[in-house]
């Protein structure tokens, strides 16, 4: 079926008569297979010799996955059953069928948009392409190749470590790139995904294969190669644009042509700038600057709308079109500003000329098959992006320069993008042809990304300088080593890119890594620049730490748990469930990551009665451990400017520092992240014996005569006494608006069985955020014994949960057993007396099955 309607549409673009273009996809019909066979893979790998049908995108390890002569590799300690593919080479072939009609075009190239990563390729007998760098983008002319009829492409695919095996002979160190799981570090001489060859949160899935689309265009006379709306100023009066096009003429004849370019806010009336031009055979390059007058500016989410413009770029021949472009952007200013200060350097962003406190978080690929992001995944993600309430997301130097789809979503909701270059946590090679292939890289993905209104900020790497500097290599590797990666620093991160983004951006700020100078051991440094601030976890800081060492913008901070236990039942069986059973090791890849869990847990909670009350403690004290620091960060701006967390996501099931577990459930730490990210939200200080009641702000207009209501509560008997205060909420800003002393509200010695709770509500009396105070983690808490009464709605695709209790519930975690389900709210203290009622949705659950429905809170775990 699926056949005959490509059929279908295949036959209309034939009889198309007069097109300047045609573009048909190779991503059908792909076989692939084992090339080679290493001895020491002569049984494991017996039946991959056969071909297999190939998806295009996709990889070898994918798609043996999918044949089923992979096992499940998430499951149990089946990581170690697919390794063996590393060693191996990989053949795909496919053959495609090309009309005499199609062969009169001027030319056609044939684009593959990313190869994994050393590849020949092959058509109709002649090689057409050796590809060595996964993010990469390669379109060739194949016009002499083609034939009518049927035609045939093979691309041999090089193990990236047999390959780059040599280079490490050569070198004779290693690299001292730790997160590499094998022994022999080759990830640095490829320019291939780092996640790819494992993380302190990844499992090791070294891919191959074609992992973006393949296609084959036709054009007359002229096609455009490239079309740059560059934003040379914006403001709220003009907006100034350079159209910056790159046409490749086909013609022998110099061609005498109009360029034009018709832009339009998005569905509004369009507007025509024309230019002559003469176009030469070749690359021909143009600008045709125009101004809009009164732009209707894109702006971050909550700061108003994100308007987008579309532009189009036509070439046209006697009146005819013979080749157009077009691309959609937001018109804007993004700056980063480092500028000293009385306190030290600032580091901030300023968006149409008003700085914004960047909340967001890390981003990792969030598939280990890097092709299963697909648009649906996208577009889920920056749902919970968007829900968390995060303006900024950092694309981590560890994964890839993300999708198209990425940044499309990103510009829609109106989150910025700080982009690191694809380098983590070791040097790297800097010889004259790793950087040319750098080089080629950064200006692919430079073109590629720069029309995106969201992409606020270019980064060189993580951590590679802090590696250099603090990570001990001084004392394992020789000098004249260490000297020649600093150099090599220096020439990659401090000239060539910044060079390469400058020429091809030439409107966005770049810095050579991050953190920039400060270092977490470091407290000293951190009135300058970011932070990566891992004081937190590493250094066994209390989260209470972190409101006394603030940094100027803390780009990565954070604190693991385990996935909930529906999620670990997805890969270990009961007998698995400790910290220390074969596959739980597996699913744990931080060294440290369990001995700190307990560590941490051993300081804020009664040690909990077994493993899944354990898994759940953890997930709460990530939760409202995160919250208190990004909170101390929040309240404090204007000093402090960003807190972007580590990390959002996750590539497959694993313990990590991630907020949402890798099949969609929320930790209580996006729970916490969504309340302490809303817009305009209360905060609560207690220093000296004072509460000091804060409103946070992202809002550009005041709020003003909102009432904060403050209320004393008994564990055990509920509200004790409440006040209430008129407060305005300064936008763009936070500050104390109320203050009180504990002894107006409460004795001293009721600390251990007595909360606050406080909200802010507008003058109709809604509730625009809530915060509860504790004055000490559950271990010093006098928390009551409390059984929770629940009673549920049962409906297609939501249950209806109302829950209460006599006596404070903490925590209150509700869990189904249905992967993804979303929860109104969750991890909730339940007041004494107060009923919350909250709503599962998801669309597998069904009325009849009355699916169970578990309840649990602090109190039972001990
Ligand atoms: O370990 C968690 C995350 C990493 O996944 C990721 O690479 O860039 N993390 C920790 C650090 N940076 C990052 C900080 N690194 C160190 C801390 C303490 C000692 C050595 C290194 C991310």
């Amino acid at each position: 079926m699926r056949k005959t309607v490509s059929l279908f549409f295949f036959l209309i673009s034939c009889m198309l008569v007069a097109q300047h273009s045609e573009t048909i996809s190779l991503n059908e019909g792909w076989q692939f297979r084992q090339a080679s066979k290493s001895p020491q893979n002569e049984v494991t790998s017996s039946t991959a010799t056969q071909w297999y049908e190939a998806s295009v995108p996709g990889s070898v390890q994918r798609d043996l996955i999918r044949h089923g002569v992979l096992p499940d590799p998430y499951y149990g300690t089946n990581e170690n059953k697919v390794q063996w593919i590393e060693n191996e080479n990989w053949d795909f072939k496919k053959t495609f069928c090309v009309t005499a009609r199609q062969l009169q075009y001027d030319d056609a190239m044939i684009s593959f948009e990313g190869l994994d990563t050393h590849a020949d390729v092959f058509l109709n007998g002649s090689r057409i392409l050796q590809a060595d760098n996964m993010f990469t983008g390669h379109k060739i002319s194949v016009k002499k190749l083609l034939k009518e009829g049927e035609n045939n492409l093979y691309i041999r695919f090089y193990s990236p470590i047999t390959t780059m095996m040599p280079a490490r002979e050569t070198f004779g160190y290693d690299y001292p790139a730790g997160n590499d799981h094998r022994a022999e570090k080759l990830s640095v001489y490829n320019r291939k995904a780092p996640y790819h060859f494992g993380w302190d949160w990844g499992i090791r899935m070294v891919q191959m294969g074609i992992w973006k689309p393949v296609s084959l265009h036709f054009y007359h006379k002229a096609f455009i190669e490239d079309y740059y709306v560059k934003q040379a100023s914006v403001n709220a009066q003009k907006a100034h644009i350079e159209n910056q096009i790159e046409i490749v003429s086909l013609s022998e004849q110099s061609l005498k042509a109009t360029l034009s370019i018709v832009y339009s806010i998005q569905g509004g009336n369009s507007e025509r700038e024309d230019k002559e031009i003469t176009l030469l055979k070749g690359k021909n390059r143009f600008n045709l600057p125009l101004v809009i007058s009164a732009p209707k500016l894109w702006m971050p989410i909550d700061w108003g709308e994100q308007h987008m413009y579309d532009f189009t770029a036509k070439i046209m021949v006697d009146d005819k079109v013979i080749a157009e472009k077009a691309v959609r952007t937001g018109l804007r200013t993004i700056r980063h500003i480092a500028r000293e200060d009385a306190q030290g350097r600032s580091f901030f962003f300023e968006v149409n000329g008003t700085p914004l406190f960047a909340k967001g978080a890390n981003y990792i690929p969030g598939e280990i098959l890097t092709t299963q992001q697909d648009s649906a995944y996208y577009a889920k993600m920056f749902n919970h992006i968007e829900e968390a309430h995060m303006n900024m997301v950092r694309v981590w130097g560890g994964g890839i320069y993300e999708n198209e789809e990425f940044y499309r979503q990103a510009d829609e909701r109106g989150i910025l993008v700080w982009q690191d270059f694809i380098f983590g946590c070791t040097p790297y090679p800097s010889d004259d042809a790793f950087l040319a292939n750098v080089r080629e890289e950064a200006v692919y993905n430079i073109k590629r990304l720069r029309n995106h209104a969201s992409l606020a900020y270019w980064c060189g790497n993580n951590e590679v300088l802090e590696g250099l500097h603090y990570w001990g290599w001084d004392k394992q590797y020789p000098k004249a080593v260490m000297d020649a990666w600093f150099q090599g620093y220096d020439k990659t991160f401090r000239e060539l890119l910044p060079a390469l983004v400058k020429e091809y951006d030439g409107t966005r700020d770049y810095t050579h890594g991050s953190p920039d100078v400060a270092n977490w051991g470091q407290p000293h440094l951190f009135n300058q620049g970011d932070v990566h601030d891992w004081g937190l976890w590493y250094g066994e800081l209390p989260f209470e730490a972190m409101a006394d060492r603030l940094p100027r913008f803390a780009s990565e901070f954070g604190f693991q748990s385990f996935p909930e236990m529906k999620t670990i039942r997805t890969f270990a069986a009961p007998d698995q469930w400790s910290l220390e059973s074969e596959v739980m090791k597996v699913h744990q890849k931080a060294s440290t990551g369990n001995s700190l869990i307990k560590k941490y847990m051993d300081m804020y909670y009664h040690e909990p009665k077994n493993f899944e009350d354990f898994v759940y403690v953890g997930l709460v004290m990530q939760g409202n451990g995160m919250e208190e620091s990004v909170e101390a960060m929040r309240r404090g701006r204007p000093y402090c400017m960003g807190a972007l967390y580590w990390q959002i996501n996750d590539s497959w099931p694993v313990v990590s520092w991630s907020s949402i577990d890798y099949y969609d459930n929320w930790k209580a730490q996006h729970y916490r992240m969504r309340d302490v990210l809303a817009p305009l939200a209360l905060g609560i200080a207690f220093r000296e014996d004072t509460l000091d009641f804060y409103t946070m702000s992202d809002y550009l207009q005041d709020r003003n005569n909102l009432q904060l209501t403050v209320q004393v509560i008994d564990f055990n008997v509920g509200k004790q006494k409440e006040l209430t205060m008129k407060v305005d909420a300064k936008a763009n800003a936070s500050n104390i608006v109320g203050s009180r002393a504990l002894t107006e509200l409460m004795r001293e010695s009721d600390k251990a069985n007595t909360m606050i709770h406080a909200f802010l509500s507008d003058s109709k009396g809604n509730v625009i955020s809530t915060k509860d105070h504790f004055f000490y983690w559950p271990n010093k808490l006098n928390l009551p014994e409390t059984k929770i009464e629940t009673k549920i709605k049962y409906a297609d695709g939501q249950y209806t949960l109302t829950l209460s209790s006599p006596r404070l519930a903490k925590d209150v975690f509700v869990e189904i057993p249905v992967q993804g389900a979303r929860f109104s709210d969750n991890f909730i203290d339940l007041l004494p007396g107060e009923k919350r009622s909250i709503v599962i949705t998801s669309p597998l659950l069904k009325a009849a099955d009355r699916t169970p429905v578990t309840v649990k809170h602090i109190r039972e775990t001990y």
